[in-house]
C-alpha cells in the first residue's frame, strides 16, 4: 500500500472553545497535504467547525474541504468502512459499530487516541502506551504530543517556519497582512500585542499598564471570551470587531475571528503574543516571540502543575529572564503585576523565545511521527483480523 491510497478517519467531539476542533483540523490537513493521505475528520458540531472554517456548511452531512471528507458524526454511523489510520481526538470514543468493523478488517486499522497536550515528564512514559479493547480485542495507543523527543512532538507544518522567517523579515508583506485585516496604522506603535484568553481579571491591570507605558501599543484582540473583559475595562457594554478603543499609549483593536492561516501571522506580526488552551499555545512558540499562556483552568489546580512544567521545559533551554515566569504565573491568577517588567524585558524574552522556538524544530513534528509509527507497526505487520473474518 502506498501512502497516496492510505485511509485515514479522525473523531474529534467538541467539548468547549476551539481546541479540540484546532487541533483535529490541523493534523487532518497536514495528513492530506503533506502526507498524501485521504482523511475523513468525524466531526459531532458542524456549526463550532463553520464558526473556524467559513467554507463549511453546517447544513451539509458529508462535504468536501480543501481536500478533506468532512463528515457529521452523531451516534452510530451507516454501514462503516474504516480506514488504515483512525485517530480519536482526546479519547471521544467511536462508535461501536465503527469499531466493530475496524475489528472486522483483514487487517484492522492503527487505532490512535490523540491526547492532550502537557509539558509534564510523565508524559515521556505514557505516550506509546496501549490498551485493549475488552470486546473487540482492537489495540489502542496513546498518542501524548510534546515537547521532547521521547513524546509525540508538536504540530507543525512543512511550510510554517519559512513562511514565518519571509513575513518577520519583509516589513512591506507585514503592512499587506494588517490592511486585509483592516488595520491600517500596525506599523506605527512601537508594539503590537496580540490577546486570545478566557476570562481574565488580570487584562485589565495588564492594559491600564499599556496605557501609561512610555512606548505605545497596539493590542489585537480576535472576537471571543476576552472581549468581555476589555469591555468592562473600557466601560462598554459591549466590543464587536471592526471596534477600536483608545486610552493613553494604547489602542484595542477588535478583530473578527481569524482564519487559521490568518492566525499564524497575526502571531507572528506581533511583538507579544497572549494565548490559551492548546493549539494557539504552540502556535505562539512557533512564531518565536514572547508570549504568555493562559491555560485552561482545571480541577484542583491540575493546570498550574501543568504551567510550571511548561515554564521549567523553557528555562532549562533557552533561560528567559525571571519575568517571563512570574508574568506566566501572575497571568494566571499568582500575585503581582509584573507588566511593566515584563515589557521592559520584551527585546531580550525576543531572544528567549526564538531559542526556544528552534531547540523544538530540531524535533520530529507530530504528524511525522504519527506516519513513521504507522509505518513500523502496520506495514510490517502480518495480515490478521482480531474477529477471525476476512471482510477486507
Ligand atoms: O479554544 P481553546 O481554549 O481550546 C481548548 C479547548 O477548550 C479544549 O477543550 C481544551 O482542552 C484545550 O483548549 C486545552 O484554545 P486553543 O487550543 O488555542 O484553540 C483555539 C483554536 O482557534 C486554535 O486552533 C487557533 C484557532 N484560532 C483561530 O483560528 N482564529 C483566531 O482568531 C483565534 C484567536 C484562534
Amino acid at each position: 500500500m502506498t501512502a497516496a491510497t492510505m485511509r485515514c478517519d479522525i473523531f474529534c467531539a467538541v467539548i468547549d472553545n476551539h481546541g479540540d476542533l484546532g487541533v483535529c483540523w490541523r493534523l487532518a490537513r497536514q495528513l492530506a497535504d503533506e502526507h498524501g493521505v485521504q482523511v475523513t475528520l468525524w466531526v459531532d458540531d458542524l456549526a463550532a467547525f463553520a464558526a473556524m472554517a467559513p467554507g463549511l456548511d453546517p447544513a451539509h452531512d458529508c462535504q468536501m474541504l480543501g481536500g478533506l471528507t468532512i463528515r457529521r458524526w452523531q451516534g452510530e454511523i451507516d454501514d462503516p468502512e474504516p480506514g488504515d489510520l483512525v485517530i480519536e481526538g482526546f479519547g471521544c470514543r467511536p462508535p461501536s459499530g465503527f469499531l466493530l468493523a475496524m475489528a472486522s478488517r483483514r487487517q484492522p486499522p492503527l487505532w490512535i487516541n490523540l491526547e492532550y497536550l502537557s509539558a509534564e515528564p510523565w508524559v515521556e512514559d505514557c505516550h506509546g502506551m496501549t490498551s485493549t479493547h475488552p470486546q473487540y480485542g482492537l489495540v489502542q495507543h496513546f498518542w501524548f504530543p510534546g515537547f521532547t523527543p521521547r513524546t509525540g512532538g508538536l504540530l507543525r507544518e512543512l511550510r510554517l517556519d519559512a513562511a514565518r522567517q519571509a513575513l518577520q523579515a519583509d516589513a512591506a508583506a507585514r503592512v499587506a497582512f494588517w490592511s486585509r485585516l483592516g488595520v491600517t496604522d500596525a506599523a506605527e506603535w512601537s508594539r503590537r500585542i496580540s490577546l486570545f484568553a478566557y476570562e481574565n481579571p488580570a487584562i485589565a491591570d495588564l492594559l491600564d499598564t499599556l496605557v501609561a507605558d512610555a512606548a505605545s501599543s497596539l493590542v489585537l484582540v480576535p472576537a471571543g471570551r476576552a472581549l468581555a473583559d476589555i469591555a468592562r475595562w473600557a466601560g462598554r457594554a459591549a466590543l464587536a470587531p471592526g471596534e477600536r478603543v483608545t486610552s493613553g499609549r494604547l489602542a484595542v483593536q477588535v478583530l473578527p475571528f481569524l482564519g487559521h492561516d490568518d492566525y499564524d501571522h497575526l502571531l507572528q506580526a506581533c511583538d507579544l503574543n497572549l494565548v490559551r488552551g492548546e493549539d494557539s499555545f504552540v502556535r505562539a512558540q512557533w512564531a518565536a516571540r514572547p508570549m504568555l499562556w493562559h491555560i485552561y483552568r482545571q480541577d484542583e489546580d491540575a493546570h498550574l502543575t501543568k504551567l510550571d512544567a511548561f515554564i521549567s521545559q523553557v528555562e532549562t533551554q533557552a533561560r528567559p529572564a525571571a519575568i517571563w515566569a512570574h508574568a506566566m504565573r501572575a497571568w494566571n491568577g499568582a500575585q503581582g503585576r509584573p507588566w511593566a517588567e515584563l515589557l521592559t524585558a520584551l527585546p531580550a524574552l525576543t531572544g528567549s523565545m526564538a531559542i526556544w522556538q528552534r531547540h523544538l524544530l530540531g524535533q520530529s513534528d507530530l504528524a511525522s511521527g504519527l506516519m513513521r509509527f504507522y509505518a513500523d507497526r502496520v506495514e510490517s505487520a502480518p495480515v490478521q483480523s482480531h474477529l477471525g473474518t476476512h471482510t477486507r
